[in-house]
């Protein structure tokens, strides 16, 4: 049992708290290292990494490509947030919340920023009128789900992931905490999804793309390593609606990029061609 922890008058920032994170994350924003971004040729500029969040894009990007939509090239870069690159100043110049991923359009020579992961689905989707609802029923179905995830992974990854799986110690507090909403939030996802086929209904959107990396994943035990303390077998539904999400080309492709640990030939630490997926193996 941890000695108790009794709050002082006013709280200070101390570097040594022992977290997986504690090295990079500060009570500041900005940058701290004058740094360009590489850029390459495609119109579309990806600075992410293969986590939940990032993965989200680049499955929209293959999912684009699968369907011959060959303006939707793009070039990804890897952001290694360990090493702090999210806080160099060509990132910061793009996302000045210091989080991956963030993308640039370079829109014919008028670059537009776009960050937060739902932002752009939402941008890419609209861009290209594609994986969103036309009619205005599903259309809102489609963007309560996706301001859902939105609003509950903070809870899923820095509650519950960060207390389960990269805290210093285990906490019983914030582990029933965060445990408790999260088997909540998956509980109300495989209700959603007995009646429905995708999130929207019928239709695969971003909505899906959005929810998978961090729900699907979740409930396919390979979030956390968290599969027999979540019990996540009682989430049939959401098995079966991430299954057949990952029987999708694209989002097994998406899951790849900007990937840099695992087996070596299941990543795609930058992506620029279809080729770099070459001798890549898609199925884990
Ligand atoms: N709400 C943001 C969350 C992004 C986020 O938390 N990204 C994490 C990686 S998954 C990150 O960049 N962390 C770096 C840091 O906290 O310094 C989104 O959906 O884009």
């Amino acid at each position: 049992m941890s000695e108790q922890y009794v709050p002082p008058k006013v709280w200070t920032f101390n570097e040594e708290n022992g977290g997986k994170f504690s090295n990079i994350n500060k009570p500041t924003s900005g940058s701290r290292e004058e740094k360009k971004l590489p850029e390459g040729k495609h119109p579309f500029q990806l600075y992410s990494l293969g986590t939940p969040n990032g993965v989200k894009v680049t499955i929209m990007f293959e999912e684009l490509l699968e369907l011959g939509i060959s303006e939707a090239e793009y070039d990804a870069f890897i952001i290694n947030i360990g090493e702090g690159d999210q806080f160099t100043s060509g990132f910061v110049e793009i996302n000045p919340n210091s989080k991956i991923p963030a993308l640039v359009d370079k829109n014919n020579g008028n670059p537009i920023s776009v960050f937060e992961s739902a932002s752009i689905l939402l941008y890419l989707a609209e861009k290209f009128d594609r994986f969103i609802p036309k009619d205005i029923e599903s259309k809102t179905k489609m963007m309560n789900w996706l301001f859902w995830q939105v609003g509950s992974a903070p809870y899923l990854g820095g509650g519950f992931g960060h207390f389960y799986a990269y805290a210093p110690e285990k906490f019983k507090y914030p582990l029933d905490r965060f445990t408790m909403e999260t088997k909540r939030q998956l509980d109300v996802l495989d209700k959603h999804l007995e009646k429905n086929k995708f999130i929207a209904g019928e239709e695969y959107t971003i909505a899906d793309m959005a929810i998978f990396p961090w729900y699907g994943l979740l409930a396919k035990g390979t979030l956390y390593d968290a599969a027999e303390f979540l019990s996540v077998h009682e989430y049939k539904n959401v098995i079966r609606w991430a299954d057949e999400l990952l029987s999708r080309k694209a989002v097994l492709k998406g899951r790849l990029v900007n990937r840099s640990w695992g087996d070596e030939d299941q990543q795609v630490p930058e992506r620029h061609s279809s080729s770099d997926f070459d001798g890549i193996r898609l199925d884990f």
